[in-house]
């Protein structure tokens, strides 16, 4: 003991000593100025990633994140030890390319994160085509002000460098041999960051990292740039994932399968045996535009109407990823889970897929898509012929011209009028029809209010005065919000799905035809519009205070909730039925096709989601960044914390075994695309062996 205390004091000593000698030499302000450059280089790009943290994630604890400014930091002196190798009139040039190098990673995250609420992925790079197509809708609704700031710190390096440059900075000599001691030096300086960084990481941390879903929590624990490096061999993965470990995936896919004990038949079996179906895929329409009225005027009157007639579920989520649109399609035809990187439509159009298309082709149904835009959008051309479609409907069937075109294409009351004498043509030719039709006017930015028709967002009152004249006085509200022209374009939108129920009814289609509408994805609209809309202040014409006993809560989860989109089925005779229902149980996206299907009789074994009416009470909606949701509570997996949604706790257990749940659905729904496990083995052999050419 005496021992071990007497070597303590030495090594007391001794640091006392060097802290002693250092201040004597002055040894860290003779750092700070032989290294002026260097330190600046690490300077700015930690700022950067600290500013990204705090714009995207903005709580306190997350920006502040120790562990996040460790991982940055080791990043940014490892790459930036390498500088010292040049001489020092190069060493500029290489520091500035990495500062910018950096800010740029920093700003498309930003942008992304805006858009998407999450962190920009490698494997998106392969989806640019897209975002060209839907650009403009980008530029205009997503840069903002702070996606500039990154551009800061490469203009500071620059002139800080200019500054070194006049004290003559770099006149200085250094040999070889001193050059590469300084970059051993730092080397080991970002190493011994790193280290110090692993030996703080969770079990938690480490499972994170390693399955990639929680993209948030990997930016909050890990910092920008060790995601972004993780996320570059993680987009390579498709290619070399499917050609290792496909043995761990088949057994973990048999293993869950024959696990998985399922209810196949309720009261709502063959309801709808040999119905044609017309399912609608509505751009980015919410559930919280039903019942929603500006002036008595309801937003979606025909939407109101299908809900109040037919089965109508209103706490209904959407589930896709970054593949949008894409990403519903494949949820709804599959019971599916987005995939983790890149996108199912995209990366793995090539893999076997069990759909409803598929399931009902084989019932003799013919099975078509119409949509007016391109036909190469999301790979729809390629990916159709995989989920069983058999005529795809684009943009060259229809007629598009400047006057018929809102935002991204078509018009919507044009595509389905257009569409009517396909659907006749159809009808005549096929005893029994699946089909989808994609709409196209209700996508961001929303700003072609001009084609949209009068529909006022604001508030109109008539004041009658004391000695009985009155007054019209109009309080502005929502106009000239994101918000506002959302509704308004949503107007349109719905009148566009009326105008087409009575096309259809005019034509006799909907006889013996399931009409089903599902609202693909929320519209990404900005929060602080939705905190108008719930808490205006008309007098002052802004937002109520947040301590104004009027005031309501609208933070990140009522925002994340309020994402709903709804889902209806309807037929002209369901008014009235005992089938003409609401449905609040919550549901999501993967459940669509368990509980169609189910409704006309047809059942996949390798559905993730579930009848809807086989799991009252009990359902767990999963989203692909492993947050969930059921009747009691939503989780964030970010934050790891819940709102309860009935007012009462749950249990560590529940949130244990909801979370695992997902989890491992959306393990097993990744491996079974990724590792094309639906197919039969000799096919799979085929898909394996053109991936391991490069295909
Ligand atoms: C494009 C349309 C919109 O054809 O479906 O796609 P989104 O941008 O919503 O993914
Ligand atoms: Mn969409």
């Amino acid at each position: 003991m005496k021992r071990i205390r007497f070597k303590l004091d030495k090594i007391k000593d001794k640091v006392r000593e060097s802290i002693k000698k250092a201040k004597e030499e002055h040894i860290v302000r003779q750092y700070v100025k032989n290294n002026s450059l260097f330190l600046t280089y690490v300077l700015m790009c930690l700022i950067n990633a600290t500013l990204l943290r705090f714009f995207s994630i903005q709580t306190v604890s997350n920006f502040l994140s120790i562990k996040a400014i460790m991982g940055d930091l080791a990043v940014i002196s490892i790459v930036g030890a390498f500088g010292y190798l040049c001489k020092p009139k190069n060493r500029f040039t290489y520091y500035l390319s990495f500062t910018i190098f950096f800010s740029a990673i920093c700003m498309i995250n930003s942008v992304y994160y805006t858009f998407y609420s999450s962190f920009a992925s490698v494997s998106m790079l392969s989806l640019t085509q897209y975002v060209g197509a839907v650009g403009d809708a980008v530029v205009e609704n997503v840069i903002q002000l702070k996606d500039l700031v990154y551009i800061i710190p490469p203009i500071i390096l620059v002139i800080v460098n200019n500054k070194l440059k006049k004290k003559n900075y770099y006149k200085k000599v250094e040999v070889k041999s001193e050059r590469k001691k300084k970059m051993i030096k730092t080397l080991c300086t970002g190493c011994g960051i790193l280290a110090l960084f692993l030996v703080t990481m969770t079990s938690l941390d480490v499972s994170r990292f390693i399955s990639q879903w929680n993209k948030e929590y990997i930016v909050m624990r890990f910092g920008i740039y060790i995601y972004q490096s993780a996320d570059l061999v993680s987009a390579i993965q498709p290619k070399i994932n499917s050609m290792f470990g496909y043995d761990k995936a088949k057994k973990n896919f048999n293993d869950y399968f024959n696990e998985k004990k399922e209810i196949q038949t309720n009261e709502y079996t063959n309801i709808f045996k040999d119905k044609n179906v017309l399912v609608i895929h509505a751009e980015s329409i919410q559930q919280n535009v039903i019942g929603l009225e500006f002036n008595g005027k309801p937003v979606s009157p025909n939407l109101n109407k299908l809900a109040s007639e037919g089965m109508y579920f209103s706490n209904y989520f959407s589930q896709v990823s970054v593949g949008t649109s894409s990403d519903a399609e494949l949820t709804f035809s599959t019971s599916l889970m987005p995939t983790k990187s890149g996108t199912a439509f995209v990366s793995y159009p090539n893999r076997e897929y069990n759909s409803l298309q598929k399931l009902l082709n084989e019932k003799g149904y013919y099975t078509f898509s119409m949509h007016a835009n391109n036909a190469d959008f999301w790979n729809r051309r390629t990916m159709y012929k995989s989920l069983g479609y058999q005529k795809f409907f684009s943009k060259q069937d229809y007629e598009v011209t400047p006057e018929n075109t809102i935002g991204l294409g078509l018009s919507d009351i044009e595509f389905f009028t257009q569409s009517i004498p396909k659907l006749q043509k159809i009808n005549e030719e096929n005893a029994n029809w699946y089909g989808l039709m994609i709409m196209l006017s209700n996508h961001t930015p929303f700003s072609d209010i001009e084609k949209y028709g009068e529909f006022p967002v604001d508030i109109k009152e008539t004041i009658i005065h004391e000695d009985g004249t009155t007054e019209e006085v109009v309080y502005p509200y929502m106009e000239g919000t994101k918000l506002g022209n959302y509704f308004k374009s949503v107007h349109y939108a719905d009148g566009a799905i009326g105008n087409f129920i009575t096309q259809l009814d005019e034509a006799g289609l909907l006889e013996n035809t399931v009409l089903v509408i599902y609202g693909d994805h929320d519209a990404r609209l900005p929060k602080n519009d939705y905190n108008r809309l719930y808490n205006y202040d008309k007098e002052n014409d802004k937002v109520l205070d947040k301590d104004d006993p009027n005031y309501k809560e609208y933070g990140s989860y009522q925002y994340e909730l309020g994402r709903k989109v709804p889902f209806i089925i309807w037929t002209k005779d369901m008014a009235g039925s005992k089938y003409n229902q609401e449905i609040t149980e919550t549901m999501g996206m993967y459940d669509a096709m368990p509980t169609l299907g189910n409704m006309l009789g047809v059942y996949n074994e390798y559905q993730l989601g579930h009848d809807i009416f086989n799991v009252l009470g009990q359902n767990i909606v999963c989203f692909p960044n492993g947050n969930w949701v059921t009747n009691k509570a939503y989780f964030n997996s970010q934050k790891i914390e819940y709102l309860s949604l009935n007012g009462e706790a749950i249990s560590e257990e529940e949130i244990k075994y909801n979370t695992e749940y997902t989890n491992k659905l959306l393990e097993v729904s990744n491996e079974m695309i990724v590792y094309n496990l639906l197919a039969k083995d000799e096919e799979n052999e085929k898909i394996l062996k053109e991936v391991e050419k490069g295909i």
